[in-house]
């Protein structure tokens, strides 16, 4: 039976998902690319010179390193921009709920993000000191939908993956979890997580203790 959570931030705790969009479909624009957001489900969860990489594909674009790490950065700029003026506003209703409610359960509590702006991100939000660890896509080598980051998770909070349920809202993620060994719950319509063993709407359903031992 499960002895933690982890939980994505962008997309489940609150919605960056939406900057990280805008973010993208700028600095896309300013090369002549158009992105909508049926295309965005590809990045969600994906890192940012990962995200970028499919972005130039699609735009039929190949520029050098430093190009792309010069749009990396121009982009990066353009998101933080938008986060600075976060605070617990901006939790999705019921977010900071289930946290709580993970925690009066006795689970260890997790964050695995892809976000380098991940800790920055939950300072802002006021939840910072609801985890009992935090990684997020500068701790490790590969980004989600590699299980690397679920994976270094579950290590620091002392669980077995197969002790952990994992909560997200992108496909990258859901594939995240499930090579992780973890059971997987996705947040969002089931057609575009189609690989998730639980699917809810929001946050606010969670209820983690329908799969714990009564
Ligand atoms: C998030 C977003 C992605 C973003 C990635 C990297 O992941 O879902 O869209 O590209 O982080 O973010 P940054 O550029 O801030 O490092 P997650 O895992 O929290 O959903
Ligand atoms: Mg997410």
């Amino acid at each position: 039976h499960f002895r933690a959570a982890i939980f994505d931030l962008d997309g489940v705790l609150t919605d960056s998902a939406e900057e990280h969009f805008l973010a993208w479909q700028r600095l896309a624009a300013e090369l002549g690319i158009s992105i909508d957001r049926a295309f965005n489900e590809r990045l969600k969860g994906v890192d940012r010179m990962g995200s970028l990489d499919l972005i130039l594909r699609h735009g039929g674009l190949d520029p050098d390193l430093a190009e792309r790490q010069r749009l990396a950065a121009r982009k990066n700029g353009y998101y933080r921009e938008a986060i600075e003026a976060y605070g617990p506003h901006r939790l999705l209703p019921g977010a900071r709920r289930a946290l709580v409610a993970a925690r009066q359960l006795g689970l260890k509590v997790g964050l695995a993000s892809s976000s380098r702006n991940a800790r920055f991100l939950i300072e802002r939000l006021g939840i910072a000191s609801l985890f009992d660890a935090v990684v997020d896509g500068s701790d490790v080598a590969r980004g989600k939908p590699a299980p690397d980051i679920f994976l270094a998770a579950a290590k620091a909070l002392g669980v077995e993956p197969d002790e952990a349920v994992g909560i997200e809202d992108a496909a990258a993620g859901i594939a995240a979890i499930r090579a992780a060994g973890m059971r997987a719950i996705g947040i969002g319509d089931p057609t575009d997580l189609p690989d998730a063993d639980i699917i809810i709407s929001t946050i606010a359903r969670l209820r983690l203790e329908r799969y714990l031992p009564a």
